[in-house]
């Protein structure tokens, strides 16, 4: 039995950073402890076409085939799914990941071409589905997916979330070398969900679909497990921590954060790492402590610098908070990034002013994303702007709204002009450096 585990081609993957995709590491670890045959195809890190991806599924011709799906990948996923199947590939086709698990029904309805979805963590569900299908087993009945019975979709019972995340095995670093190569970081996971209730945010949809604890830690012991092996086995000096917030809930939170910094610094590892956390996460005492074991760069979703639209966010902090948060890394000479939303439906052109106040008087942080506010398909945002007549549904998965301030409108998609003239540039630059790396690569050979 063969597993094949696919991230697809994403239109807007261009001048998006090579990293290693961390959930099919995870799933190929898992079937890999039980003995089976998994290769990892990484078409999105490649940037490989949609047509090459099809050309090297086919070659592969796997038993099973498992494609992660994250929004903007939805319709690549499609046309690949057709060109394999109208070229008689009989594979057992399942998809997973964010969209499969917050549009599960949509998906399985609209997408007839796949055998079925699995939706939330794929840890227990997917082995399970690759273990019944190998022993024609009847797979049916397994908890977190959904199929085609006839012409009803049947969506099973969720698979709980995994409360105890240090049973998992480490994920499959195949893709490491190759991103290291390309002058990329390590990421690792150290926990899982975000205890925060941001009515725009897909990670929390995510977690709320399914029963269990939304926010878990790996143990201390077990994170400096993994980055031991990294750091013996791939010589990794930088290591990016992706988790939605690094600090749990509470004292409990900042304990797991002061005992991996703590361990770190036991064991001398010589190891940068950066982390992503809410703004009332950050308390100098702690950082500093983080700072000496190696912390680089904060990622913050600050988002705004009103007051009155943290609130319409959910956000659960204070512009003072924002404040105090990038203050702090500033006098403590870690690199700040911020998350930030310049323009939404509701916002007035006097919240859009003040916002651009409040970058000034932040002295213009770096920011890791600035874009307006998106609607991530099944999250609270996308049902409060349906009831208020503001969505414009292109379809299940893709939508715009209508802005409430007309000045607000116009600015934004100024803004958006020049944003997209720089990222074909980025584009064209970024196809130039891929174009020169495979001649370097090939003459080298
Ligand atoms: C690290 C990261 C990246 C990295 C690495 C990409 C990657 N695919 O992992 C980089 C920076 C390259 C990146 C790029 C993008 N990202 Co990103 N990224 C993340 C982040 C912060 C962590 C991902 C991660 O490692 N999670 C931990 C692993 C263990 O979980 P996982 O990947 O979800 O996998 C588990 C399950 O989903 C499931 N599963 C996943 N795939 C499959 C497949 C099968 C067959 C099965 C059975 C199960 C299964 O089982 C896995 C194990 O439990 C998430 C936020 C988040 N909380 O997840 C956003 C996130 C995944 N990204 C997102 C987006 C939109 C993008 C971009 C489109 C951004 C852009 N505009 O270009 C690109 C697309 C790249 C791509 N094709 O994947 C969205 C997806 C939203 C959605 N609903 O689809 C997220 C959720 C953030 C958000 N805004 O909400 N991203």
């Amino acid at each position: 039995m063969n597993i094949l585990l696919v991230n697809p081609p994403c239109g807007s993957r261009l001048w998006e950073p090579h990293s290693e995709h961390l959930g099919i590491g995870y799933l190929a670890a898992e079937l890999r402890v039980r003995r089976y045959e998994v290769e990892i195809m990484d078409a999105g890190l490649y940037r490989w076409s949609v047509k090459k991806t099809c050309k090297e599924i086919l070659k592969s011709s796997p038993d099973i085939l498992g494609i992660s799906v994250v929004q903007p990948a939805l319709k690549n996923t499609f046309s690949i799914v057709k060109f394999l199947r109208e070229k008689g590939l009989k594979s057992h086709i399942c998809l997973g990941g964010h969209l499969p698990t917050l549009k599960t029904n949509q998906l399985m309805e609209n997408f007839p071409l796949v055998d079925c979805v699995v939706y939330g963590e794929g840890d227990i569900s997917f082995p399970h589905l690759v273990e019944k299908i190998s022993e024609k087993n009847g797979w049916e009945d397994i908890k977190g997916i959904a199929y085609r019975d006839a012409d009803d979709v049947k969506i099973n019972p969720p698979q709980p979330l995994i409360e105890n995340l240090d049973e998992l095995p480490f994920p499959a670093r195949d893709t490491l070398p190759l991103v290291l190569r390309w002058g990329r970081n390590a990421m690792l996971i150290t926990s899982k969900g975000c205890y925060g209730r941001c009515i725009f945010c897909g990670p929390r949809a995510f977690y709320e679909k399914l029963p269990g604890r939304k926010w878990r830690g790996r143990s201390a012991e077990n994170v400096l497990e993994e980055l031991k092996l990294l750091h013996q086995d791939h010589s990794v000096k930088v290591v990016d921590f992706l988790d939605d917030n690094f600090f749990g809930p509470g004292e409990a939170g900042k304990k797991r954060a002061e005992d991996i910094a703590r361990g770190i610094v036991r064991q001398k590892f010589p190891i940068k790492f950066s982390i992503e956390c809410r703004a009332d996460n950050i308390d100098k005492k702690l950082f500093s402590f983080l700072k000496k074991a190696g912390l680089y760069e904060v990622r913050i979703g600050i988002e705004s610098g009103v007051q009155r639209i943290l609130d319409r966010y959910q956000k659960n902090v204070s512009v003072e908070d924002n404040k105090k948060a990038i203050q702090i890394l500033k006098e403590l000479g870690i690199d700040c990034r911020i998350g930030f939303i310049p323009a939404d439906p509701w916002m007035s052109f006097e919240e859009f002013l003040e916002n651009g106040q409040f970058l000034r008087d932040m002295g213009s942080p770096t920011a890791f994303n600035i874009t307006r506010l998106s609607v991530v398909a099944g999250t609270p945002l996308e049902d409060i702007l349906r009831k208020e007549g503001k969505l414009i549904e292109k379809s299940f998965h893709n939508f715009d709204y209508l802005f409430s301030d007309k000045k607000v409108k116009l600015i934004y998609t100024l803004y958006r002009a020049i944003q997209i003239s720089q990222n074909l540039c980025h584009r064209l630059v970024s196809k130039i450096n891929v174009t020169l790396r495979d001649l370097t690569h090939s003459l080298k050979r």
